[in-house]
């Protein structure tokens, strides 16, 4: 969009800071503590914090210093002006989550969950903060026979209507992935879940974070599913990252593995005036040394902002010429050029 020159909010988790661990391997860094974290974001240029409910507070803490504990994140937040953008119930690490949260088999399993994202959203409360993340990573299955298909589909869309119900002001962004952990999810793109946000309680309170590689693991095109979503007026948050085709999660480096998908990516969300944060949901490589181990955000922020300058330098009536000629190739040519600096 010619002229627009909107301000992009950066946000990510303090996951994001990582010791490097992978399935074949310990840490290589040494554990940054929380509070050092919170630091980091304004150095490196970002405003908002994407949080876990225990990253806030531990879940050993109960009901009663829940409030106090609380308080003290938020004082950190507000002491280096930095707002919690989204909490989202970590549902998949605790013994009880193994065969899923919602959609266990499990009654005492399913009400762990529930109670679990009830905390979450009061956590949610008190720091502040409306927007309450599901990335539904064990709601699936390792074997097909394992769960019902069709009673954990109910069980999802209770799940969500309870927690709409709970709290009349929270809206609900489901994060979907097609597989990792799981062998296969149930609600694997973001297009599924958004058919399902719109048989809740509230379907203007439900709607969709998409991330990058999630697109990408499912063949699709993150700009595509993030158009999709747009157009419902539901993309309320992005996780921008870069995946090397169909293996693990890799959560690469916003547009180093193709800067030709960044560019649509950042394209669609400009073009359709984008109100969200843009959340960089990446992993620093396993061989980066400690003193180094947030270059990877700085370097997705950089890349993105590049990436909007050559978005912004488009000219809308030049591409709308090769559309009218039907010239795909002339447009390929011109675009290409834009993206090499030529
Ligand atoms: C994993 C997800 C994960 C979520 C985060 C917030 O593949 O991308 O990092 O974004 O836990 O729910
Ligand atoms: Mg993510």
């Amino acid at each position: 969009m010619a002229g627009s020159k909107k301000q992009y909010q950066f946000s990510f988790g303090p996951w994001n800071i990582s010791m490097g661990a992978d399935p074949f391997g310990p840490p290589v860094r040494k554990e940054v503590a929380f509070a050092a974290k919170i630091r980091e974001y304004k150095k490196l240029g970002f405003d908002g914090v994407q949080f876990h409910d225990d990253d806030i507070i531990s879940t050993e803490v109960g009901p009663l210093e829940l409030p106090k504990a609380v308080a003290k994140v938020k004082k950190m937040l507000d002491g280096e002006g930095l707002f919690p953008e989204i909490v989202a119930p970590r549902l998949w690490e605790h013994p009880r989550t193994i065969d899923g949260g919602y959609t266990s088999n499990s009654a005492a399993d399913r009400k762990y969950a529930l109670d679990r994202t009830r905390r979450t959203i009061d956590i949610a409360n008190q720091i502040g903060c409306k927007n309450i993340v599901l990335w539904l990573a064990r709601e699936g299955t390792y074997i097909r026979e394992a769960k019902c298909p069709l009673t954990a589909t109910q069980r999802l869309l209770d799940a969500i209507n309870m927690m709409l119900e709970y709290d009349k002001n929270i809206l609900i962004l489901g994060e979907m992935k097609p597989n990792e952990p799981m062998d296969m999810a149930y609600m694997p793109t973001p297009g599924h879940f958004l058919a399902l946000c719109y048989k809740t309680v509230d379907p203007s309170r439900s709607g969709v974070l998409i991330e990058s590689a999630h697109s990408i693991l499912a063949g699709l095109d993150p700009s595509d599913d993030m158009a999709y979503a747009l157009w419902h007026k539901k993309l309320w948050s992005v996780h921008l990252n870069d995946q090397n085709g169909l293996k693990y999660d890799q959560d690469k480096s916003f547009g180093s593995v193709d800067l030709r998908r960044a560019f649509n990516t950042v394209w669609v969300l400009e073009r359709a005036g984008y109100q969200g944060c843009v959340g960089l949901d990446v992993k620093a490589m396993r061989t980066t040394k400690q003193a180094d181990q947030t270059r990877h955000l700085a370097n997705s922020r950089e890349i993105f902002l590049k990436v909007l300058d050559v978005v912004r330098s488009v000219d809308d009536k030049v591409v709308e010429s090769f559309r009218a000629e039907r010239d795909y190739e002339g447009l390929e040519l011109y675009i290409m050029k834009k993206l090499m600096g030529k």
